[in-house]
């Protein structure tokens, strides 16, 4: 039978998160639970890239409880690949994309799935009054300001573009070819995607409690490599 109540897809990569599963499922279910009653269907998806800590077989168990969960098994590596991947298999209207490791409250979600009835995009932002981030080390909060310093041209009006917690509406990306290097999915979005509102919620970043971060040199030069892409894409499209 056709389901007419309409569908949250939220796409949540991993990496070797196996300890923070659960507590995320559990939180997630009473969010999806409160979805439900405001006549919404939820759907998670996990895409995950050769974990080797018991993390597919975490999501596998979670298969079998409450809410639809479907698990992707990739042979690749890349976090915003990963959510390309996530994305061109969601079948909801609406698409969410959060990090597995509970630096992302779950909580926020219905707020941003609210907010999508109004603007088409949706993102939970730290750098908006009432956000931020929770204790990060000098160095990293000095990165990542200039990270999203250099992006601001790219971003429009949106004041975290390098937010992995984001909601949009299908039409955003229906129709567009994503390319994305490294880790900045949102910020592939906010250049190529098919938007004419925006909208932010403050958020508050905590710091991961369980696994190990992957940032590392590397997701570091594949962000400018990104960067020079997406400049140089919207650079020649302006041009036509
Ligand atoms: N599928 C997939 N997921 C990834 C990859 N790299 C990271 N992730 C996941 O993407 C999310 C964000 O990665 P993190 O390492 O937490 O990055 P971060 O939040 O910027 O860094 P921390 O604050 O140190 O956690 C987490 O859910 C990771 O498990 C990848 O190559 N493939
Ligand atoms: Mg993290």
């Amino acid at each position: 039978m056709h389901n007419a109540r309409p569908l949250l897809s939220l796409i949540i990569p991993t990496l070797n998160e196996r300890a923070a599963l659960p507590i995320l499922y559990d939180r997630l279910l009473v969010v999806a639970t409160t979805l439900n009653e405001r006549g919404m269907e939820s759907e998670l998806i996990f895409v995950d890239d050769g974990s080797t800590d018991g993390t597919r077989e975490t999501i596998k168990r979670l298969t079998k409880q409450q809410l639809p969960v479907r698990l992707i098994e990739r042979t690749t590596r890349g976090l915003a690949t990963a959510v390309v991947t996530g994305l061109n298999a969601a079948h909801g209207t609406m698409l969410g994309v959060m990090d597995a490791d509970l630096s992302h409250p779950p909580e926020l979600i219905p707020s941003l799935v609210e907010a999508l009835a109004s603007h088409e995009l949706v993102v939970a932002s730290r750098h908006l009054p009432g956000g931020g981030v929770e204790e990060w080390p000098w160095h990293r909060k000095l990165f990542s300001d200039m990270a999203t310093a250099v992006a601001q041209p790219l971003a429009r009006s949106c004041t975290d573009p390098m937010s992995g917690f984001f909601f949009m509406r299908r039409s955003v990306i229906e129709t567009v070819k994503l390319k994305p290097v490294g880790y900045k999915i949102l910020l592939e979005i906010l250049v190529k995607g098919h938007f004419k509102t925006l909208t932010e919620i403050p958020y508050l970043f905590h710091n991961r409690n369980y696994g190990k971060s992957k940032l590392n040199g590397k997701v570091t030069l594949e962000y400018f490599w990104h960067l020079i892409l997406l400049y140089s894409w919207k650079y020649t499209t302006s041009l036509h």
